[in-house]
């Protein structure tokens, strides 16, 4: 399969870097930039201009929970998710679908206020408003990673991945490690993980191509 991730650095496409690279098969990254994800070209692959878009052959997938969950049962046996029909993916399932839906959407008034209002004097309250969300959501994942390693079971998965790279937004807006010591032991976890670490890296521009690594260079978004 021609699998071709497009990523922003700093966004939550790092998620799915990081999948990949845990789950094995070759794939090959296109850097698209605000500027970029504004051009038809890119809004052919994802028409509301955003990323994460993985494109596997000539069909374009789109949704970072979607993504994931397709990763992982790309390779079973990588169990970067527990087996479809069980329980615990069920869980999984929710988990995906909650970090999606509840623990990300706060960030987005904390990230672009002016898509809430076109009235700057309004920003610094949508800004303020947004960090209590983001605080509540914090909590709820604290609360449940308090005893544990990992967001599901005793085996680290694409929900470790998500997590990751959400968590590190909140770290220029709350002190983690003094308010959420559980979310940031996960994080100190996470950054010492080898995938995260190369995805960090070829984000900053200085990650080359993992020796004997899935990672199969870069192409330009013209020539795809
Ligand atoms: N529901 C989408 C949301 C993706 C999303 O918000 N991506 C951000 C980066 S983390 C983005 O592309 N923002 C640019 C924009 O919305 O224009 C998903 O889960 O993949």
């Amino acid at each position: 399969m021609d699998t071709v991730l497009f990523y922003t650095p700093g966004s939550c496409s790092l998620a799915c870097m990081i999948a990949l690279h845990w789950q094995g098969d070759p794939y090959r990254l296109c850097r698209v930039d605000k500027d970029v994800r504004r051009t038809d070209s890119y809004l052919r692959i994802n028409p509301r201009g955003q990323v994460p878009a993985l494109r596997v052959d000539d069909r374009p997938l789109l949704e970072t929970d979607a993504i994931l969950a397709h990763i992982a049962d790309r390779k079973p046996a990588a169990h970067l998710l527990p087996p479809n029909g069980t329980t615990e993916r069920d869980v999984a399932n929710q988990w995906l679908a909650y970090l999606g839906s509840g623990f990300h959407p706060p960030f987005w008034p904390y990230f672009t206020p002016q898509r809430y209002s076109k009235d700057e004097s309004h920003h610094p309250a949508i800004r303020a408003a947004a960090v209590d969300a983001i605080r509540g959501q914090l909590a709820f994942v604290d609360a449940h990673l308090a005893g544990r390693e990992f967001v599901q079971s005793d085996r680290i998965s694409v929900l470790d991945a998500y997590l990751h790279a959400m968590d590190r937004w909140a770290n220029k807006i709350v002190d983690m490690a003094a308010l959420y010591p559980n979310v940031w032991r996960h994080q100190k976890m996470m950054s010492r993980d080898p995938a995260a670490r190369l995805g960090l890296s070829i984000e900053r521009g200085d990650g080359t191509q993992a020796p004997d690594g899935p990672f199969a260079g870069h192409v330009a978004l013209a020539d795809i």
